[in-house]
């Protein structure tokens, strides 16, 4: 009871020096002084789409400026997964008569293919350092995922289960990857380290839980600046 209530008192302290603003949350305020550049949109989004008949990479400016086409091919090209320094794209391309995966510079230059199996190489995943591409194939008869350096060498298949795995997303520390798997009998979202071991299960529910992504390595609130006050006191939070 005494815990309990001295616990209360505390997270209030916290929560109102993240109100007042304290020194890891100093407010970003719009300016209108013309010498100083405001906070902008600044970066490129990939989407996929095919207004040319079919699907193609298109890159643009976050203010919908300076489209332009990647990929340009007959081809399904899909998929598309930045680099961690945003200088590189990968994606999927069925180009070559089945599904592969190429990496290309930004803007479409330098493309290489960094797969070259049977069957369906997709879902490519950058580590966060820059150095490894994770992706699910059936090159074996099932769906795994596989972990190959950025130039493609030394796929290594790291579930090795006869379920079907894919949908792999790096940990922010490239230690550890999400992935969705029905080795369960129905698709569940588990981790494991990066090089397969330490399979875990997260979710049991019936229905197919699919398409995990690893949140970046700040957390907060949700509110810009402000800090989690739970996770300041390593509690978790049930998600
Ligand atoms: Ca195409
Ligand atoms: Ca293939
Ligand atoms: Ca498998």
């Amino acid at each position: 009871m005494k815990l309990g209530a001295l616990g209360a008192v505390t997270l209030a302290f916290v929560l109102l020096g993240s109100a007042c603003g304290d020194g890891n949350g100093s407010a970003v305020t719009p300016t209108s002084n013309p010498d100083v550049t405001p906070l902008s949109f600044t970066g490129r989004i990939a989407f996929v789409s095919d207004r040319d008949g079919n699907n193609e990479i298109y890159t643009v400016n976050a203010d919908g400026t300076a489209l332009t086409n990647i990929t340009d091919d007959p081809g399904h090209d899909a998929a598309p997964s930045w680099s961690p320094d945003g200088s590189r794209i990968a994606f999927v391309s069925d180009r070559g008569g089945d599904n592969e995966i190429y990496i290309a510079d930004a803007d479409g230059s330098d493309m290489t293919k960094i797969t070259d199996a049977p069957g369906n190489d997709t879902d490519p995943a950058w580590s966060p350092d820059g150095s490894r591409i994770a992706f699910m194939s059936d090159r074996g008869g099932d769906n795994e995922i596989f972990v190959a350096g950025v130039d493609g060498s030394a796929p290594t298949n790291v579930t090795n289960n006869p379920a079907n795995d894919g949908q792999p997303s790096w940990s922010p520390d490239g230690l550890r990857i999400a992935f969705a798997s029905d080795r369960g009998g129905n698709h569940d979202i588990h981790v494991m380290d990066a090089d397969g071991s330490a399979v875990t299960r997260l979710t049991t529910n019936p229905a197919a839980d699919n398409q995990p992504t690893w949140s970046p390595e700040r957390r907060g609130t949700g509110i810009k600046g402000r800090p989690d006050p739970l996770r300041r006191y390593g509690r978790g939070r049930d998600d």
